[in-house]
């Protein structure tokens, strides 16, 4: 692996071998869901290279950029597939995070989603009938100095169901290191101390018995812990703002890959990851997508045909120690 200045968040990541390395290749043990769960629960990920129909996920792909090129927010001048950036433009792309005909009814993501590969492997890790959550997320991530994403476990944002849940990371075309893919802290799902206390946190929970309780159930305040530095009022979910100094306290490596259309990337609700800077001249796509048994308790946030997201209605209160 040659890599060189990469950085997360803006930070040189430290790529000696105790701090960074590469994803281990699971591909060898694909076709057998009990060694893949065996590997999921020592290593909290299993990275499945070339494990879903590449034509299928460069089709999503053409439906996403078809849209942003309509929207003026990759270069015209190149060809659509190539998600060329504009310089200087800076898009806001939570508009299409979750915008259904690009994910939950782009016609490849559905079968990406419900044929094949993908619902094989989880009915069979997991012992029974799987479904996954309607809201699947899409990433258009714009080259730095947009950052990649913040450190952070999935449990915050998705814990009020089942915690045997599992989040697929899905490059939508090819992510080289300097286009800024997925990296995951490598056994940082074993950490008890985070398991039990950033884990158990709910971004849209606040705490009932503070004096402050009646603001945040009227929707005046809004965040259960951690503040974001863009939006003081509202916790993003961040376990940290530098990944660099977090890895040195957690121990591991930052462990991540260069991304090809058709790979995999699963992993726990427990796992920390967070997303290299996009350092490249195109904008990165992907989606994320959550599996579980169909028995379980579901996150009513992120299921249903509208899924309401982190919606205000959805706001509870919790007792803080
Ligand atoms: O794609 C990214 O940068 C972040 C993805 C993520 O946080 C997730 O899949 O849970």
């Amino acid at each position: 692996m040659v890599v060189t200045h990469l950085t997360s968040r803006g930070l040189a990541l430290d790529n000696s071998p105790e701090a960074f390395g590469e994803l281990l290749d699971s591909s060898d043990i694909a076709d057998n869901p009990i060694a893949v769960k065996q590997r999921m629960d020592r290593d909290g990920y299993v990275y499945l290279p070339g494990f879903l129909n590449r034509e299928d996920i460069l089709s999503a792909r053409k439906v996403v950029l078809e849209t942003m090129a309509q929207n003026g927010d990759i270069d015209p001048s190149f060809p659509v597939m190539q998600a060329k950036a504009i310089i200087g433009r800076n898009f806001d792309d939570i508009p299409y995070r979750t915008k259904p005909e690009l994910t939950r009814e782009n016609p490849w993501v559905v079968k990406i989603m419900t044929e094949g590969a993908l619902p094989n492997l989880f009915r069979e890790m997991l012992g029974g009938d799987v479904r996954y959550f309607e809201r699947i997320i899409l990433r258009a991530r714009q080259p730095a100095p947009v950052s990649g994403t913040h450190p952070h476990c999935d449990s915050v944002f998705m814990n009020r169901g089942t915690k045997n849940l599992f989040t697929t990371w899905i490059p939508l075309g090819d992510i080289p290191y300097h286009v800024g893919g997925l990296m995951v802290l490598e056994k940082s799902h074993h950490i008890e101390k985070l398991r039990h206390e950033y884990s158990d946190l709910d971004v849209d929970a606040y705490c009932a018995n503070y004096p402050d309780a009646e603001k945040w159930a009227s929707g005046e305040l809004r965040y259960s812990g951690y503040r974001s530095p863009e939006d003081p009022l509202v916790w993003s979910g961040r376990l940290s703002e530098d990944p660099v100094a977090l890895r040195a306290e957690l121990g591991g490596r930052w462990l991540t890959a260069s991304f090809r259309a058709g790979d995999v990337l699963i992993f726990t609700i427990y796992t920390v990851h967070a997303s290299l800077d996009n350092l490249s001249d195109e904008v990165r796509i992907s989606i994320d997508t959550r599996w579980q048994l169909a028995s379980e308790e579901v996150d009513e946030r992120w299921t249903g045909p509208n899924p309401p997201g982190h919606a205000p209605e959805l706001i509870r209160g919790r007792i803080c120690h």
